[in-house]
């Protein structure tokens, strides 16, 4: 099978790609996983300066998924451009990197900083992160505010630099959102952020979480990011979708795939599971022969055509 893929225009040979947050920047996965032979690796949210985030406890173990109140933590653009990005770039690993801001100018000067840089396919602009201070700032929450975001890094970004808007599962309408921000000019969309939720702990009867609330991540949220990458790919069938929430196995990825989305990233599963990005390249390429496919490409919005 024919695994190969894009990101916007930039050609990837797997469509396979670790998810932001996840695996420190690929280093934590390195003793398990080529790093070369996955779609990418997707780094940290990066900001214009380090941030040491919100109080522990910061992220819990629920049995419906994981909950994490990060917080934005990280070493700045600095840090990035002077450590992560070096490392993967001497290996050869392919990195999309993600950037975040509180101010539609924080995004722009981190597309800006990132232009030209090795090893750097192209930019995941997380406008979706729940854990700030107020929803006001989750910018893909309006798409007014998540357009403005994006047409300002468009207009900066390497030309070269496929822009994805990583968009948030927690809007009443997220096809219009899309719709604002590929109007914008973002060459694809990530979909889904983690869901805004909260663990109460009985004993103490508090918060389990430093920053009391946090985003839900892994398979409980695995329905509703295929109900986001179906409804969005119905809508506008000829912009990319990476697609993640809850991907474990070749066969959740192929559910994706057949949604609308023409690459997958692997976050959560990692935690139990380091190689989970390779094992679920092999399992659906697999799953992608077996039902006859030549190619992923032919797979991509299968689900969607008349039987
Ligand atoms: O750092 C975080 O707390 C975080 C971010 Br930026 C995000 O986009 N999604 C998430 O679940 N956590």
């Amino acid at each position: 099978v024919d695994m190969s893929t894009a990101l916007g225009a930039a050609p990837i040979p797997s469509p396979v790609l670790t998810a932001s947050g996840c695996s420190a920047n690929g280093a934590e996965l390195e003793p398990f996983v080529d790093l070369t032979a996955i779609g990418a690796v997707v780094t940290k949210s990066v900001q214009l300066r380090p941030r040491s985030g919100r109080p522990t406890p910061r992220m819990a173990e629920t049995p419906s998924g994981m909950l994490n109140s990060i917080g934005l933590q990280g070493p700045g653009i600095d840090g990035l451009l002077a450590d992560d990005l070096p490392w993967l770039a001497e290996r050869g690993v392919r990195a999309f990197v993600s950037i975040a801001g509180t101010r539609v100018e924080d995004f722009a000067e981190l597309a800006q900083r990132l232009r030209g840089v090795p090893g750097v396919l192209g930019l995941e602009v997380n406008i979706s992160c729940p854990n700030v201070e107020s929803r006001g700032e989750v910018f893909a929450c309006d798409p007014v505010a998540a357009s403005d975001v994006v047409s300002a890094v468009r207009a900066v970004a390497d030309p070269a630099h496929p822009v994805y808007a990583k968009l948030s599962p927690d809007v009443t309408d997220i096809v219009s959102v899309a719709r604002a921000v590929t109007d914008a000019g973002a060459d694809g969309l990530s979909m889904i952020n983690t869901l805004l939720g909260l663990v109460i702990d009985p004993d103490t009867m508090r918060p389990v979480l430093g920053g009391v609330t946090g985003g839900l991540s892994g398979p409980a949220i695995r329905p509703v990011a295929l109900r986001c990458v179906w409804q969005v790919h119905r809508a506008l069938p000829h912009v990319p979708i990476l697609g993640m929430g809850g991907i474990r196995t070749g066969l959740d990825a192929l559910q994706f795939v057949l949604a609308g989305a023409s690459a997958v990233s692997v976050g959560t599963a990692v935690f139990h599971d380091p190689s989970a990005v390779a094992r679920v390249h092999e399992e659906l390429a697999v799953a992608l022969a077996q039902r006859g496919f030549a190619s992923l490409r032919d797979a991509v919005g299968f689900a969607h055509r008349e039987a």
